[in-house]
């Protein structure tokens, strides 16, 4: 594949209300795109990395440095032997990063199945046409507040319901959320590392309620903890931030240090490690669930896709527009009884319409081929 141009644009697009995770609070999605143009088709992708390395070390305007200075040499230097299988071993001996290295593999990929007339669905292996989705609450200063939250969504028809968390906003929620909607509720959690191994007792209080799942209780290097925690609390363990590899995730799984995986393409370096990730994790009777990072309609629709593959038995973060954006970048994923559809138009299947890009573009540069 020859590319002829790329760009890095950042766009900022307000979120419909705060985000307040234990780490920290967004009002906005500041995002960096990655636009690849060859002479059949042009590419886009999604970086997740956010505005500050909270969630992870990675960060926007770090992502758009590494990819400018260290990534695209790397793909260009391949020639014609470009293509998205090629990236990933290209760009190896460039520590960490997977963020980046991800968005620019997503452009690649979507520049390719473009080009070939296929769909990310098609490509990754999706059996199924539309995905289960669920929506992630944000910590909310008030319980009255969460349950309306909570109301909203299931209003909305979403088909599970996870709380954010942290010590001291975690059992009286759930316990309110159990209570207001009864026991059908799919209910799960999500610490974003806020514990620590001395807080095993503590958690096996979320034992009573039910709950699908606790996800990234402790530390994301923390592996042993996670497997100690398990023979202490009943609730399954689903790490997030602790996977970054397929390989990773086989160890976890082989440790007892999650029985359920959180799946974010992002986080493990681009679609092709996550379907990897999911691959592993069929194999060893591990179910996964496709996790989020507030993207636009463009990783959102790789996102939906990678949802679609068999492993993916549980409802994801995979929400519909209206759940982040007033407008978003593509035209709206809207839910329909609780599912998304995925996109069968080639490549992503989703165009960034031009208006809305124009109007939450805040930077836009060429790099230097
Ligand atoms: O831990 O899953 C997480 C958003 C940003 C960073 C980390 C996480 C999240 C979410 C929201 O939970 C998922 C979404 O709706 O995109
Ligand atoms: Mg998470």
């Amino acid at each position: 594949m020859k590319i002829t141009a790329i760009e890095l644009r950042r766009v900022e697009i307000p979120l419909v209300s705060p985000f307040r995770t234990s780490f920290g609070t967004d009002t906005v999605r500041d995002a960096l795109l990655v636009r690849v143009v060859t002479p059949d088709a042009e590419g886009w992708g999604e970086c997740v990395a956010d505005r500050a390395p909270l969630y992870s070390a990675e960060w926007a305007d770090g992502a758009e440095q590494v990819i400018r200075r260290f990534l695209v040499p790397r793909i260009l230097a391949l020639g014609d032997a470009l293509d998205a299988e090629a990236v990933a071993p290209a760009l190896a001996d460039v520590e960490g990063h997977p963020m980046a290295k991800g968005a620019l593999e997503m452009a690649v990929l979507d520049a390719e199945l473009r080009a070939a007339g296929v769909s990310f669905g098609t490509f990754l292996g999706a059996t199924r046409d539309a995905v289960d989705c669920g929506v992630s609450v944000g910590i909310q200063d008030d319980l009255g507040r969460l349950l309306d939250t909570v109301d909203g969504y299931l209003a909305d028809g979403y088909r599970r319901v996870k709380l954010k968390i942290e010590p001291g906003n975690d059992i009286a929620p759930v316990r309110a959320v159990r209570e207001r909607f009864g026991d059908d509720l799919v209910l799960q959690v999500d610490a974003n590392a806020a514990y620590g191994r001395a807080d095993g007792e503590h958690l096996a209080g979320l034992d009573p309620f039910g709950l699908l799942l606790i996800e990234q209780p402790l530390a994301p290097d923390d592996i042993v903890g996670h497997a100690r925690l398990a023979q202490v609390v009943r609730t399954p363990i689903c790490l997030d931030e602790s996977i970054v590899s397929a390989r990773g995730a086989a160890d976890a799984i082989e440790l007892g240090a999650c029985s359920i995986v959180n799946i974010k393409a992002g986080r493990v370096g681009g679609y092709l490690e996550a379907r990897r990730v999911h691959d592993v994790c069929a194999a060893r009777g591990v179910p996964v669930w496709c996790g989020g990072m507030l993207e636009t309609g463009l990783g959102r629709a790789a996102n939906v896709a990678l949802a679609a593959l068999p492993n993916f038995t549980l409802p994801g973060d995979t929400s519909a527009s209206a759940r982040y954006f007033a407008r978003d970048l593509t035209a709206p994923f809207v839910l329909d009884d609780g599912r998304l559809a995925v996109p069968t138009g080639p490549g992503l299947g989703v165009d960034p319409d031009p208006d809305a890009l124009a109007a939450f573009t805040t930077r836009v540069e060429a790099v230097e081929l």
